[in-house]
């Protein structure tokens, strides 16, 4: 009889082992957020949810960065973004009857204004700057003519800001009057504001102003400024210029500006070296 019953057990047990190595036995831990990026400072929530034997699990969670505060709920916590930009990994364990299990999530943590969908982008020229502009050897000594204009490849609603990139190169005249995002009136700084939608197209852009001497697209001294600024940001960042032009990726809110020391480090109130 021992015999006869030992069998079935065995067999029973074979069919357990089997049944366990199968995924509808094995515990199951699933981390979820309520948003998979986060601007720094800010929270989210996090969620796991579990398939597991046994009674009420133990949960505990930690954070490569920034802070895990618990909620009424164990499988519930909320995640405070850090204050620095980068990545954080956040893990949750669950045990209960001697089993453990876990599961993560990695959470983007952007800058401040990260996750907003348009970026401001304020061009800046100090016009207190382009006085006695060398541009050729016949006009050795060119002075900034008011308005200032830019243009290039963007379309603008000059009242709203509104921008888009693209656009064949229209001209608008900027602003020294403390509006469109001018912060100071009268002081020499003419400012353009665009609000554009994210995008990662380089917009090309250069300048136009009133002075008589033309040999081009646009004045002499536009010309020489913008050769200018290419050099120095050439020999600086190298950010905004490449071969042709100077641009900005409107990815982000930013300040485009051209400033007195820049003009003074670009030489151009003296010849071009040839
Ligand atoms: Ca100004």
């Amino acid at each position: 009889m021992t015999r006869n019953l030992a069998f079935p057990f065995a067999l029973s047990l074979a069919l357990l082992a089997s049944c366990s190595s199968l995924a509808p036995s094995k515990p199951t831990a699933e981390l979820s957020a309520s948003a998979p990026v986060v601007e720094v400072g800010r929270m989210i929530s996090l969620s796991l949810r579990l398939g597991m034997p046994g009674g009420p699990p133990r949960i505990t969670w930690s954070a490569s960065s920034g802070t895990i505060l618990p909620t009424l709920v164990d499988n519930e916590v909320d995640f405070l973004a850090p204050a620095e930009p980068g990545e954080s990994r956040i893990v949750a364990t669950a045990s209960s009857g001697g089993r453990k299990i876990g599961a993560e999530a990695v959470v983007k943590i952007l800058p401040a204004g990260g996750l907003k969908k348009t970026a401001e982008v304020i061009v800046e020229v100090d016009c207190g700057s382009l006085e006695k502009v060398w541009v050729d050897p016949a006009h050795p000594a060119e002075n900034f003519a008011p308005p200032l204009k830019i243009k290039g490849t963007f379309s603008l609603d000059v009242d709203t800001g509104e921008a888009q990139a693209g656009g064949s190169w229209p001209s608008y005249a900027m602003f020294d009057d403390g509006s469109h995002g001018d912060r100071v009136a009268g002081d020499g700084i003419w400012t353009m504001r665009f609000v554009f939608q994210k995008t990662r197209t380089k917009v090309y852009f250069a300048f136009d102003d009133a002075n008589a001497y033309r040999p081009g697209f646009e004045s002499g001294l536009a010309w020489r400024l913008k050769l200018a600024w290419r050099g120095v940001d050439e020999a600086g960042a190298g950010e905004v210029s490449d071969a042709n032009n100077l641009f900005f990726i409107p990815d982000r809110d930013q300040v485009v500006a051209w400033t007195a020391d820049m003009a003074a480090k670009s030489g151009m109130h003296a010849e071009a070296p040839k």
